[in-house]
């Protein structure tokens, strides 16, 4: 008997993402959420949260590259990196290739992520391992309320916004990742997609302007998420994302997705996208 795994979150709004399962590695539920781990036919080895896809072995790079380089190269040296969210380490694994980095905290609620990540995705896991990641496991709202002025950068690698994400995209949330900054500091958050969650993006979108003097969204492509799209808030302190020109000696070595042309280019949206985010004065 064939089995698919169908995303389950995308249903009620009548579309759907399917994948041939090969064989199901483990099933577990943490005290947060249920984690499923298939090996698919052709995505390779594939991690999901409440039924949601995560991470594939095939298209991470495309998400990990761009929701970290494209806010790294934009600082001027970034040393003190917070991630949030993120437990399977592909973010922090970008985030470890810039050599200004000093410190990345982790900061993941569910420890339960990152046990089952080092047994099988090693390949973004095991950059959790190196000894500049401090591990917090804890509500990252908070953590980001209790450390002022900390971090240059920080990346907001959630889930969707249901379940313990939820508040992750609500205005509380942005107030604490400003405070948690320095001067001149930036954050990148998974925003979702502008051929799928308009409505999501347009409610981030009405308080950030309150919140951060300079702000953007930028996106990538990946195919095992839905509408094969999704996107990233940039918001900052200091500098503007559009008229960031990325410093090519800067990229790391070996990269598959990023290039300083893409980066310049992930902030031109669509037509009916650019109306989801507000001009900056
Ligand atoms: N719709 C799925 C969005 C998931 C984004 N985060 C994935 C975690 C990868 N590190």
């Amino acid at each position: 008997m064939e089995i698919w795994y169908t995303e389950s979150l995308e249903l009620a709004k009548g579309r759907a993402v399917s994948y041939r399962v090969t064989k199901t590695l483990e099933t577990r539920q943490t005290p947060f959420q249920k984690i499923d781990i298939f090996e698919t036919q052709a995505f390779g080895r594939m991690f999901t949260l409440d039924g949601v896809t995560m991470v594939t072995e095939k298209d991470e790079h495309s998400y990990h590259e761009m929701i970290a380089h494209v806010p790294l190269l934009s600082h001027p040296s970034p040393k003190s990196v917070l991630v949030i969210g993120g437990g399977d380490g592909g973010t922090v694994r970008e985030v470890l290739k810039h050599p200004s980095v000093e410190e990345v905290v982790l900061c993941e609620i569910d420890k339960g992520v990152v046990d089952i990540s080092y047994e099988y995705f090693p390949n973004c896991a095991n950059a959790m391992k190196d000894p500049k990641v401090l591990h917090h496991y804890d509500d990252g709202a908070k953590f980001a309320r209790e450390n002022k002025e900390r971090f240059d950068v920080i990346l907001v690698d959630s889930s969707d916004p249901v379940g313990p994400a939820e508040i992750l995209f609500k205005e509380p949330f942005y107030r604490d990742l400003a405070v948690a900054l320095k001067n001149g500091g930036i954050v990148a958050t998974q925003a979702e997609s502008f051929w799928y969650h308009g409505e999501v993006i347009r409610a981030l979108f009405e308080f950030i302007p309150k919140v951060f003097p300079n702000y953007g969204y930028y996106y990538t492509t990946i195919p095992s998420y839905p509408s094969g799209v999704i996107g990233f808030t940039f918001l900052s302190k200091g500098v503007n994302p559009y008229l960031v020109n990325p410093d090519p000696t800067r990229v790391p070595f070996g990269l598959r997705y990023y290039s300083t042309d893409l980066h310049r280019s992930a902030f031109h949206l669509p037509v009916f996208a650019q109306e989801l985010i507000p001009k900056q004065k």
